[in-house]
């Protein structure tokens, strides 16, 4: 058997052939400077804001290599730092497509190097910082404020230690260039929040509020904050994926990533002329970014979701699998036909229903292997943004809201049934949900009440809305039979 080539600067020529396209911008090692700093260097950024940034430097240079920023677990600077921050990034479509990205030119963690990620972060070249920190990461309140009773933001605000949010961190550096006379730098939520750069931003100037107005009313003034819309399906890295990049390729990458071959990267159009060519790459600038965000966490993330839920239910392991399931599909289609397509008002160039079904399409591609139970994850915090805010607006436009409550019974029944067999729940507010889940007997009124009584998700007054909670016991109940029976059948 041949050599394995490690990857890394060194050995990109030798690993440039047919079957993999290298980053001609890291060979000699590139001389390009560091111009953003992203937060949150997981799968997701690696596939998509990493992709487009090395596709500008490929296509149209400039100073905008990434420092890529863990705030906590070292799992990102352990792989790819001896790989000087590239990897191999496999696109899935009827053929794989293979490339080296070479964007990221080094990889910190916070917790270790908390002053080089300051330093880094105040640096004059230092133009944009973009984050995926996912929901949770933003510490908000569910009126989408920053909440100063989150610990971790509590901590930060006490000033004695490093911090360890990333609104704490971001204000924190944006502080010194402050104080230096530096502008600020752009930030870029790219989390699949509704109007993430609006909270964002909000977010920032209220943490500074706290301890310094001087620099909350800087911030106001002089901070950019685009809302973006993101979106590409990559599931997370498997031993299948290794093992391709070694056997094809003849590689060895401690962290390759996978993704669909669809991207799309929406950005209020906001940004400063000195930029990566994003837009000349495949990203959208527009004023509409609200609209396709709409767009895509009801027609995208609402679906996604509640195929997570259901499926984990009916035992199906991977999104194509559920796909498989006629009663299952049929239910989805109908839900987005009669409870989520009618809320969708725009943008105008988009055209909602071909939009949906591409997405369906998308969730149908045999090569893509996206964990149900990786989607799962989190539920407490991509509830209130992808379904909540459609049955709300259905209730008050008097439309039915009954196959989205089937989504959310189906979300507490998993819940439930989580804690009852001992197994994890993933969620920043497990330990609440174990606590609900204590007191369940299985009866509908009783266990979907108790849900209802958790504020951080459900809106008091959503919560006392009879026609909702009817509803919501009515779904619990018919979902019965699929749990207690392990019938997997359900009638919606
Ligand atoms: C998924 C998303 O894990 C999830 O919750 O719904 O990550 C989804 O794959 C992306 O938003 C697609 O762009």
């Amino acid at each position: 058997m041949t050599q394995l080539i490690n990857l890394n600067e060194n050995s990109l020529k030798d690993i440039a052939n047919q079957k993999i396209r290298v980053p001609q911008y890291r060979m000699p090692p590139s001389a390009a400077k560091i111009g953003i700093v992203h937060i949150g260097p997981g799968a997701f950024f690696r596939a998509h804001q990493a992709w487009y940034t090395h596709q500008a430097l490929q296509q149209h240079g400039g100073d905008w290599c990434i420092s890529a920023v863990s705030l906590r677990s070292s799992g990102v600077s352990d792989a790819l730092t001896e790989q000087h921050g590239l990897y191999c990034l496999a696109e899935l479509d009827k053929k794989t497509h293979f490339e080296v990205v070479g964007a990221i030119k080094e990889v910190l963690v916070a917790r270790q190097q908390y002053h080089d990620v300051i330093a880094r972060l105040t640096n004059i070249d230092t133009k944009f910082v973009t984050l995926t920190i996912t929901e949770k990461g933003y510490c908000l309140n569910n009126q989408g404020e920053l909440d100063l009773t989150h610990e971790d933001i509590k901590h930060d605000l006490a000033g004695t230690n490093e911090r360890i949010s990333a609104v704490g961190i971001l204000v924190q550096a944006l502080s010194v260039r402050h104080e230096k006379g530096l502008p600020a730098f752009t930030v870029i939520s790219c989390d699949n929040i509704t109007g993430n750069g609006t909270k964002l931003k909000n977010a920032l100037v209220s943490f500074a509020a706290q301890t310094n107005l001087t620099l909350a009313t800087w911030l106001a003034d002089s901070l950019t904050c685009p809302s973006t819309m993101v979106d590409s399906i990559t599931p997370a890295t498997d031993d299948s994926l290794r093992d391709l990049v070694q056997q094809k390729l003849n590689i060895k990458d401690n962290w390759p990533i996978k993704r669909e071959a669809f991207l799309q990267w929406v950005i209020e159009d906001c940004l400063p002329a000195d930029r990566p060519a994003w837009d000349q790459v495949g990203a959208i600038l527009t004023r509409d970014v609200e609209g396709f965000e709409k767009a895509k966490l009801r027609l995208l993330n609402c679906p996604h979701s509640s195929i997570a839920y259901l499926g984990c239910l009916l035992d199906i392991e991977t999104v194509y699998d559920a796909m498989q399931n006629t009663q299952l599909v049929e239910f989805i289609e109908k839900m987005i036909e009669e409870e989520i397509l009618p809320s969708i008002d725009g943008p105008k160039e988009l055209d909602a229903k071909q939009y949906s079904q591409d997405i369906l399409q998308r969730f149908r591609n045999p090569a893509i292997r996206h964990l149900l139970s990786q989607i799962a994850w989190d539920g407490s915090q991509k509830i209130p943004m992808r379904i909540l805010p459609i049955v709300q607006q259905n209730l008050i436009e008097g439309r039915s809201v009954a196959l989205l409550c089937h989504a959310l019974a189906s979300w507490m029944h998993f819940v439930r049934l989580q804690f009852a067999k001992g197994e994890n729940v993933v969620d920043p507010l497990a330990a609440q949900l174990k606590k609900v889940t204590d007191s369940c007997n299985g009866k509908a009124h009783n266990d979907t009440a108790l849900f209802l009584t958790m504020t951080a998700i459900f809106p008091p007054s959503l919560a006392a809305n009879g026609e909702f909670k009817h509803a919501l016991e009515a779904a619990y109940i018919n979902l019965a039979p699929v749990i207690n029976n392990n019938q997997h059948s359900w009638s919606a």
